[in-house]
């Protein structure tokens, strides 16, 4: 049972304006959860994003910059908060455009929806204190001389989304690059792409001049690496597969220009004995099984001390055979389909693998028997794994747990940090001096402590090692759109 909704038919928005793409081409866009094609994206190349840029820069340019980059961080802020507002009066349109595109859960899509507008309005915030912050004086050890610093905007930045979250992601970038001051390109997923062609809408509605933001759907190769490459693009920010973040940064090398990375995950869970199991089966579930799994930080891999194994394990497949899987659309529908034709069998296959390697498939992983369309799968536990295999090691980004178990804090710790990557990591336990060792043992970003996944805006976000690099979120997000300039002045008697 869907709900029906119409999907709105956009254009490319250049230069405050929807503009056909130059090839006229357009991409399908499918519902998930039904395989149905429910409508078209333009499909921008080459040609659309020289002229994104060209549109960009001169709203840099226009007025000397006065009416955006140099406006004050106030004049700004208003329209920040303007977006806000939009996105909030039409949330429950958005969130039902969400879920249909990526298929994500209906409530959870309206979560994301609260987020975005919250991104917008804390982005506000700071860009009003900005102001202040400008000309903040620097101490030298020499009285002839005095120093202070401005922090200007990096000019026109390249943002590079994912399907995941499709408006969120979009607004944890957009949102501090114009409160910072820059003008911006984004190039959202082909594969959900509605909501942002959205937010063009809002931003044409709320008065933004022309050029500030430029939206451009399309294919990666043909939208997105033009993109990162521009020589007139002065920065560039990425979320997505770690496989494309490197090509992103090659890209950007060739032009030295600073990038931000987030890139996949493979986030560990530590499980101690001295757990309230009802609480740390909650918090394992939800940290893997949020967004049909597709989290970068989704703490995939699930380490339990081997005291409470068994207990955990018979609670966390009760939960499994227990979750409603349906048309995300549905009432209290927790896990629906994920993104697309080849994500599911991209998923698939990693459960083939792990079970020819040896692994057990202890539940799911297949097609709930009660659906026969759309890309479902039911929640899938792996135990039996070792740390050579292919489900220890890589990123499944669907909902798959692999299991391990542990005998000490140490090996707790061995394993956990045993992974390219370095994104999230929680730690369960009633131990707090536990938790604290633990803590700053585990090589990641972002630690969860007795909780997994709660995410604000106000906290840098971001991972190390293969997870990418760069922090978003809170002030550190601005900074990433920010210059900063060094103004030294020669204080002397002399008349000149
Ligand atoms: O990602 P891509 P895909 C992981 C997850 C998933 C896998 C593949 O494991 O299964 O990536 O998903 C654009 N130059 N994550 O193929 O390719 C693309 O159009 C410039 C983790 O969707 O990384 C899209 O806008 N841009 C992740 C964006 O990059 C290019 C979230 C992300 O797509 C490009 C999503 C190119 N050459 C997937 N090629 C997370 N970290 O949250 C593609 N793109």
């Amino acid at each position: 049972m869907s709900i029906a909704i119409p999907i709105p038919s956009r254009q490319l928005f250049i230069d405050g304006e929807w503009r056909e793409p130059i090839n006229k081409k357009r991409i399908p866009i499918f519902n998930p959860a039904t395989e149905e094609i429910i409508g078209d994206i333009p499909a921008a190349t080459a040609e659309d994003v020289n002229i994104a840029v060209e549109a960009a820069r001169r709203a840099l340019s226009r007025n000397r910059g006065k009416d955006w980059s140099a406006a004050s961080g106030a004049h700004r802020a208003k329209y920040l908060r303007a977006i806000a507002g939009k996105i909030t009066q039409r949330k429950s349109e958005l969130a039902k455009l969400e879920a249909i595109d990526s298929g994500k859960p209906l409530e959870e899509a309206a979560w994301d929806i609260d987020d975005v507008a919250g991104c917008f309005e804390y982005y506000a915030d700071l860009a009003e204190g900005l102001d202040a912050k400008q000309k903040a004086p620097v101490s030298l050890p020499m009285e002839t001389f005095k120093c202070h610093i401005l922090k200007e905007p990096i000019g026109v930045v390249g943002l590079i989304t994912p399907w995941n979250y499709p408006l969120l992601m979009a607004a944890w970038k957009v949102a501090p690059a114009l409160a910072a001051g820059c003008a911006a390109i984004l190039k959202p997923s082909e594969l959900a792409s509605i909501t942002c062609l959205e937010l063009a809408e809002v931003c044409k509605e709320v008065g933004l001049p022309p050029g500030v933001i430029n939206i451009l759907t399309g294919l990666g190769p043909e939208a997105g690496a033009p993109l990162a490459s521009h020589p007139h693009v002065d920065k560039v920010a990425f979320t997505g597969s770690t496989a494309t973040g490197s090509k992103i940064m090659t890209a950007a090398a060739q032009m030295v220009k600073p990038v931000t990375l987030e890139l996949g995950g493979k986030s560990p869970i530590l499980v101690f004995e001295d757990v309230d199991i009802d609480k740390a089966v909650e918090w394992t579930m939800f940290g893997c099984f949020w967004t049909n799994g597709q989290i970068c930080s989704a703490t995939s891999r699930l380490l339990v001390q081997e005291s409470i194994a068994t207990e955990f394990l018979d609670r966390i497949v009760k939960w499994c055979k227990n979750i409603k899987i349906s048309d995300p659309m549905e009432e209290g529908c927790r896990l629906g389909p994920v993104v697309s034709a080849g994500q599911y069998e991209k998923v698939l296959k990693f459960i083939s693998t792990a079970r020819s390697e040896g692994a057990t498939i202890l539940c799911g992983g297949a097609r709930p028997q009660h659906l026969k369309k759309g890309y479902f799968i039911e929640p899938a536990i792996i135990t039996d794994v070792t740390t050579s295999m292919q489900i220890w090691r890589e990123e499944v980004f669907g909902p798959v747990l692999c299991v391990k178990t542990f005998s000490t804090e140490k090996e707790a710790i061995e394993l956990a940090n045993d992974t390219h990557y370095g994104l999230g990591a929680a730690v369960i336990s009633k131990d707090l001096d536990r938790c604290e060792r633990v803590t700053k043992a585990l090589q990641a970003g972002v630690v969860w402590v007795n909780c997994s996944q709660p995410c604000f805006c106000q906290a840098p976000w971001g991972g190390n090692k293969r997870s990418g690099f760069g922090r978003e979120l809170g002030e550190w997000g601005l900074d990433n759109y920010l210059s900063v300039k060094q103004v030294t002045q020669y204080i002397s008697d002399d008349s000149w």
